[in-house]
């Protein structure tokens, strides 16, 4: 099989690139470990920043974004018992995220592609790539007993943290940078009413908490504990227990609980990988970075390397112009670096950490006196929640 670009992963990083590339005319086929199934049974990000979103709109997959996601304004940091309301639209300049899961996200994209005939191929099994340094890199996959094998211009590593894309840097040339965090997140999600119509951030002394949603319906919730805990450990009722423990009174007395659909534990780790450009190879969104899911950066993180990626295929392939291409490592890698840096501070003022000193929790305490006592502080938080430009 011959294509310009080889995206490795149908993740919404590979299939939204894949997508724009498409509605240019640049051919491009994705290699996709997984079931179209499989991968639409994860839940990951709920929120989106104001970039993604007109990312999506640019690759015609917004509509059902715009018609079932949540405008969403503002949120709340609940402590000492107390909720401060973040007014993001005030701080960031009249900006707004929206509240919109990413599976819904992924069917989107997925059946974006589907309308174009895009070529997604599912059960692509051992991908590995060659030549990378070369004029014709190349990938292979087996399907099934077959060996496969796909010639292109460029590869894609959109293949996530557990991908073979960023594995195949030589080591000597790649830099990875990684800050693990003692606690992983207990995340449910439940067909009952939402507890609040905003998120609902938690600093508690038990632990970090986080009150989501994906709609009017359909609640996602969020509890810090120890890396140690078992999912199988935590039962509906206990989960309930433990979250209306570390919210305001106020919060937890309106609480409407109910069976999960799904319940997992995700470990919180910092991570980048440098460079994102190696020969004939972009790294593009998890395969290249990882951020604790706090600051709602994961999935936004990885819009504007596709933007910057998309722009740069454009350049090169309408204008033969590479400045985009020999430019993006060191771009995308900027804007990642502020995201890790917010990400970490949210998570640093937010949780309760197993060996903290007194010294580090009257910190923690000032972090939130300071920032609802300063609009500077909070058109900063602004800023970085609703996505800095592109
Ligand atoms: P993805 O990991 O989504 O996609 C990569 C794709 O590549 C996968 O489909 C995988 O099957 C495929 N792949 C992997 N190896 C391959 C191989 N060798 N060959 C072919 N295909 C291969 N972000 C937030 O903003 N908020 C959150 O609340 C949040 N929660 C998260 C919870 C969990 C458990 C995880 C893991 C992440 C979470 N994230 C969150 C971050 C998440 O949303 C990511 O940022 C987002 O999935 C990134 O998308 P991709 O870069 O496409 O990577
Ligand atoms: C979610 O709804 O899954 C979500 C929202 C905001 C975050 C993290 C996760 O910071």
């Amino acid at each position: 099989m011959k294509t310009k670009v080889c995206i490795i992963g149908g993740g919404p990083s590979g299939l939204l690139l894949s997508q724009l590339l498409d509605l240019k005319g640049i051919d491009n086929v994705v290699l996709e470990r997984q079931s179209r199934e499989y991968v639409l049974s994860r839940i990951r990000a709920g929120v989106l920043e104001h970039g993604f979103a007109e990312l999506m709109r640019e690759a015609q997959c917004g509509e059902r974004m715009d018609r079932e996601g949540e405008i969403h304004e503002g949120f709340y940091i609940a402590h000492d018992g107390r909720m401060d309301r973040v007014d993001l639209h005030r701080y960031s300049g009249g900006s707004s995220v929206v509240v919109y899961g990413q599976t819904e996200l992924t069917r989107d994209l997925y059946e974006a592609r589907d309308r174009m005939n895009g070529r997604v191929i599912h059960h692509a099994e051992d991908v590995k790539l060659h030549e990378l340094t070369g004029d014709a890199p190349y990938v292979t996959y087996r399907s099934g007993d077959e060996l496969e094998r796909v010639d292109c211009d460029f590869v894609i590593g959109a293949d996530g943290f557990h991908g073979v894309s960023r594995k195949s840097i030589p080591k000597g040339v790649l830099r990875e940078y990684e800050r693990v965090y003692p606690f992983g997140w207990l995340g449910v999600l439940s067909r009952t009413t939402p507890v609040s119509p905003e998120l609902i951030y938690a600093k508690h002394e038990r632990g970090f908490a986080l009150c989501s949603l994906r709609s009017q319906v359909l609640s996602r919730y969020y509890i810090q504990v120890p890396l140690s805990d078992k999912v199988e450990e935590w039962s509906d009722e206990a989960f309930w227990d433990e979250l209306r423990r570390r919210l305001p009174e106020e919060v937890s007395q309106r609480m409407i609980t109910g069976p999960s659909i799904e319940k997992s534990i995700a470990p919180l780790r910092s991570f980048v990988a440098e460079p994102m450009r190696h020969g004939r190879l972009f790294l593009a969104g998890d395969a290249a970075h990882i951020v604790p899911p706090t600051g709602a950066r994961g999935l936004n993180s990885a819009a504007s390397d596709i933007h910057y990626l998309y722009h740069a295929m454009l350049g090169h392939y309408l204008n033969g112009d590479d400045s985009g291409l020999d430019g993006y490592s060191a771009k995308a890698l900027a804007r990642v670096w502020k995201a890790q840096r917010f990400s970490w501070w949210m998570t640093m003022m937010l949780h309760t950490f197993p060996d903290s000193i007194d010294y580090d929790k009257k910190l923690q305490e000032t972090d939130l006196a300071y920032l609802f006592s300063s609009e500077a502080a909070l058109r900063s938080l602004a800023e970085n929640y609703v996505g800095l430009p592109f």
